[in-house]
């Protein structure tokens, strides 16, 4: 854990492409015995970060720092950050609209992979009280919320800390419970039943989520060009993931991070939070606070989308800093292709100046390697990426 030789040479995953990683993933004989080493160990014990702020500490404990290279600027505000595109997905309604509409989701998608929307139909008062239920659960006893514990990736609904807690070296800030959500009749006897409300508050949202990421997708697709129906059955069967994110205040913001840089794997993700605390890396890997605009939703391009587009678009590095203040909660409804699905670029967006940039990969491939990788020992992408040859002569 902290304190480890390595940490000093963690790198974020974002920029890191571990040998090591592509052996072990390469070679399905050495993930299997690495996944049964992780099973047999059956660690489910882990401090919450709710109850480690419970002791009232002054300073994190030492496995929250991070590496001096890895922490964030607290003091970032710059001019990017306060026009960071929002899009009016009323515009959807006016025929006339719909084309600057696709223009303005082109450009935000082409530049960053990233856009906020407003007026995209879903009221605040589901919006928060999504956010209220996720507050709530919490706040519960720690016995209530560890029987959803789970480090197993697989597992539909698992109650965590950090990413993972089990592999991270450095611990991240959070709190978690995700649940698999689509089709909600499947999985939603499988969700906490305390608080009360919950099932209903956060199944109601996560339902209108997947309506929205349904038109969302048909925007993106019609933004690159193709058929707002392409890959449409594959999209309503789709996975939907909900990751309920709680990051307590924190005493010392600027030594820690609530998650590390990292970009969602599945096409797209939206994302509803209670205040501020998001921030996204651009082309040139800057980072940039996204501000807090009431009643907004965040939708951020993952690495599918980024595959479908056979590079064209590219998934949104982020990371979610904390604050001295107050608890911050978010919900990040993930939306993907259903587990076995294999993705590859779409046949219309390759030709002979844009060959296959990247190999088909599914969500099932991906869990398997983040269950065996910790965040910051690298990525899946990297290895769907398909290196242009060098020329011959080339160093
Ligand atoms: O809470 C946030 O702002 C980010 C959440 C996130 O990136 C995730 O859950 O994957």
């Amino acid at each position: 854990m902290a304190g480890s030789p390595n940490r000093g040479v963690l790198c974020y995953f974002i920029t890191f492409t571990s040998m090591a990683s592509k052996k072990i993933f390469g070679n399905p004989k050495k993930l299997r015995r690495e996944k049964e080493r992780m099973e047999a160990k059956g660690d489910t014990s882990f401090t919450s970060v709710m109850a480690i702020t419970e002791t009232c500490q002054q300073n994190i404990p030492q496995q929250y720092v991070l590496p001096r290279s890895q922490r964030p600027n607290t003091t970032l505000v710059d001019q990017i950050s306060t026009s960071l595109p929002v899009i009016d997905l009323s515009m959807l309604d006016h025929p006339a609209h719909r084309s600057q509409l696709i223009l303005q989701v082109h450009t935000a998608c082409n530049q960053l992979g990233f856009f906020q929307v407003i007026n995209h139909g879903i009221s605040t008062m589901v919006m928060k009280g999504a956010l209220d239920s996720a507050e709530e659960f919490f706040d519960l006893p720690s016995d209530e919320k560890m029987c959803f514990a789970s480090a197993d990736v697989h597992k539909p609904v698992r109650y965590g800390t950090s990413m993972n807690h089990e592999l991270d070296q450095v611990f991240y800030w959070r709190d978690f419970i995700k649940h698999y959500a689509n089709p909600i009749s499947e999985w939603i006897d499988l969700w906490p039943s305390s608080p009360p409300t919950y099932k209903e508050k956060m199944g109601n949202y996560g339902m209108l989520m997947n309506l929205l990421q349904k038109k969302l997708i048909e925007v993106v697709l019609e933004s690159l060009g193709l058929n707002a129906n392409y890959l449409q059955d594959d999209i309503k069967e789709g996975s939907q993931v909900m990751a309920v994110n709680c990051y307590p205040s924190c005493p010392e913001p600027d030594l820690a991070l609530g998650m590390p840089p990292h970009t969602d794997y599945g096409t797209l993700t939206i994302l509803n939070q209670s205040h501020q605390g998001l921030e996204i890396m651009d082309h040139e890997k800057k980072w940039h606070p996204v501000p807090f605009i009431e009643g907004a939703l965040i939708v951020q391009l993952g690495d599918q989308f980024e595959v479908i587009s056979n590079g064209r678009y590219k998934s949104i590095p982020h990371r979610a800093v904390v604050n001295v203040q107050k608890k911050r909660f978010s919900i990040a409804s993930l939306h993907s292709m259903r587990l076995e699905k294999k993705v590859g670029p779409a046949p219309e967006l390759v030709d002979e100046q844009n060959p296959v940039a990247y190999k088909e990969g599914s969500f099932g491939e991906f869990l398997d390697y983040i269950s065996v990788k910790s965040p910051t020992e690298g990525k899946y992408m990297d290895i769907l990426k398909i290196h242009e040859r060098r020329n011959v002569g080339e160093v």
